[in-house]
């Protein structure tokens, strides 16, 4: 799953586009807290949403790679943090979805634990990806995810997912109702479509922004 292309070279003149991935590797799953994890040497940064989201979508659209969402969407490997280097620079960690209705009690008693210890033990864990919905009104489970990453005072971007879905204006007037119902930051939120690739460019800047800035477990 990895490729080498040397055909993304920027234009003279032009800004270079923000993580061209030439290199993607799947490095493997975590199952359980304290569990196999790769060996914390590149700095990550961590996808975070409940199921049907669209996380499978944005990590597509993100890397331009559609082997990423195959592998996140191998049964089992749903319920595993997945982790990704990409141009053995950095690592995508693939959260596993969470408050899916039909997923029974026992499994959901599971990802919290998973979720949490990862995100509080993991030494170059630079930034947190939030998505959020832009048809649904944030659960439970996504305000308990944000208060968790305010009190652990991870860096937060908050993508608000399938835009393409409501007309421009609707889907602008809903990305403000939700930045200022969750106490949001305007410049936190980015409106992402994995069909029409809007805020594709600007997440990966984002991303990129993360992983240049020292650790804020540093700081
Ligand atoms: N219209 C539209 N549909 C989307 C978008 N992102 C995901 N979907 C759809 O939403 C469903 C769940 O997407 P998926 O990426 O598998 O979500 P995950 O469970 O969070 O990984 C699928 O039917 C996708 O095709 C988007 O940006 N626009
Ligand atoms: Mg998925």
């Amino acid at each position: 799953m990895s490729r080498t292309d040397g055909s993304e070279e920027p234009q003279s003149g032009m800004r270079s586009e923000p993580l061209v991935i030439r290199r993607l590797e799947f490095l493997g799953g975590q199952a359980s807290p304290g569990g196999w994890r790769p060996d914390a040497g590149l700095p990550e940064v961590a996808f975070s949403g409940r199921s049907n989201v669209g996380k499978s979508s944005l990590l597509n659209t993100l890397v331009k790679h559609n082997s990423l969402a195959r592998v996140s969407q191998q049964p089992g490997k749903t319920r595993e943090i997945n982790f990704f280097s990409v141009n053995d620079a950095l690592v995508l960690v693939d959260l596993p979805g969470y408050g899916y209705a039909r997923v029974a009690q026992e499994e959901r008693a599971k990802w919290r634990p998973l979720i949490n210890a990862y995100l509080e033990s993991s030494a170059q864990l630079r930034g947190v990806v939030q998505l959020l919905d832009v048809r649904r009104e944030p659960s439970p489970d996504d305000r308990q995810m944000l208060e968790f990453l305010a009190e652990l005072g991870a860096p937060t971007i908050v993508t608000i997912t399938k835009v393409d879905k409501l007309s421009r204006a609707r889907a602008a007037a809903r990305v403000g109702e939700i930045t200022a119902a969750l106490g949001l930051e305007t410049e936190q939120v980015i409106p992402f479509s994995a069909v029409t690739r809007a805020g594709r460019d600007e997440l990966a800047s984002a991303i990129e922004d993360l992983v240049a800035a020292p650790s804020w477990r540093q700081r």
